[in-house]
């Protein structure tokens, strides 16, 4: 297995990917969305929503060859760029009459992710997104770390979609007169998902890029009035039938299919490593399951992650590994040092499952 490490738009610096390289990256996933390099944390956190950039140039061929070539300087391959912008692809998550022209946009992407030599696209297909959790101080030894809380629930005002605001008048006006976005049923959700699914599928194909969804978190059937894709284990086999090809693909979340209640994890992993399409995982472990569960350091949760790691060893996967988020550590630097401590825990388990077995 290769070890990589998701870096956010904001993070995507010289020195953060030195850093990557440093701490034995070899594989970089580029998660553009969420900020800009120069931003701080403050300026991506001071509006409504998430920061979200349409026709981003960080998204056309030459950002994106910029980008790689970056991370080639430092030593490692680019091998995935996460999600796409809300405010480029709002109305394909919400079916509005912008939605074959943003799927133009998207198709475009995906064209220029593959002419960049990248190969793999991960994407959620989720209208709450990432909702509901607070850091708290409940990691081991006080760190920050997310639990989910359902009561600060919340419908969507219109204008928003996956903590983005893509359109501040509309929002503004929506929140003051209490305006949210229409409720759908999950079978609306579902047709929505694969009709963009079965669109992007053959120009991924042309292109050499595979498609990977990552399941929705927190693993709710439901979150902020929404319906959500891919809430349990099974739901993926759902998706992988939907376009049964390579290009279509998991973003295999370890931490969101472990807070999906009555289901076993070390089964689902045993089951879609035999399926051959993870694309490449994201670990991470938890406390409880949803409704009441916290993130927690990779070797603190309910889950054995060397358990994880050998089921995927033996399962013939030998892709990405990536760490997912970790608890906020308390130094001057959190993302950085969790991150760190999360490298060295994946490399040093990945090494003693092998001599152990050898
Ligand atoms: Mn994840």
């Amino acid at each position: 297995m290769k070890v990589g490490l998701s870096i956010p738009g904001l993070l995507q610096t010289e020195e953060t990917f030195a850093f990557a390289r440093q701490m034995g990256v070899t594989h970089v996933v580029a998660h553009i969305v969420g900020g800009k390099p120069g931003m701080t944390l403050d300026d991506a956190l001071r509006g409504p929503g998430f920061p979200t950039f349409a026709d981003d140039e960080r998204y056309s061929l030459d950002g994106l060859l910029r980008l790689k070539s970056q991370v080639n300087d430092a030593g490692m391959e680019l091998f995935a760029i996460e999600n796409f912008e809300a405010a480029d692809w709002y109305d394909v998550l919400l079916d509005g009459p912008k939605r074959d022209e943003q799927m133009v946009r998207v198709k475009q992407i995906v064209r220029d992710v593959g002419a960049a030599g990248i190969s793999t696209m991960g994407y959620n297909f989720s209208i709450a997104g990432v909702w509901g959790r607070p850091m708290l101080p409940i990691g081991r030894g006080g760190a920050l770390s997310s639990t989910y809380d359902s009561t600060v629930e919340t419908p969507i005002p219109k204008g928003m979609v996956w903590n983005c605001v893509y359109d501040t008048e509309l929002y503004e006006r929506s929140v003051a007169t209490n305006d949210f976005i229409d409720p759908i049923s999950s079978d609306q959700l579902w047709d929505r998902y694969t009709r963009f699914l079965r669109e992007i599928a053959p120009v991924a194909d042309e292109a050499g890029v595979v498609m990977a969804l990552h399941p929705d978190d927190p693993p709710l059937a439901e979150l902020r009035g929404t319906p959500r894709l891919i809430h349990r284990g099974a739901l993926y086999d759902r998706m992988l039938g939907i376009v049964d090809s390579p290009v279509n693909a998991m973003e295999f979340c370890v931490g969101t299919l472990s807070e999906m209640p009555d289901q076993d994890i070390y089964e689902i992993v045993e089951h879609f490593v035999a399926t051959g399409r993870i694309r490449y995982v994201h670990l991470r472990n938890v406390l409880g399951r949803v409704p009441q569960y916290n993130e927690t350091f990779l070797d603190d949760g309910y889950v054995d992650m060397q358990r994880i790691l050998r089921i995927l060893r033996d399962g013939g996967f030998d892709g990405v590994v990536i760490p997912d988020h970790t608890p906020f550590v308390s130094t001057s630097s959190p993302w950085h040092t969790g991150m760190a401590w999360a490298l060295g825990w994946i490399r040093a388990s990945l090494r003693a499952i092998d001599a152990l077995d050898g």
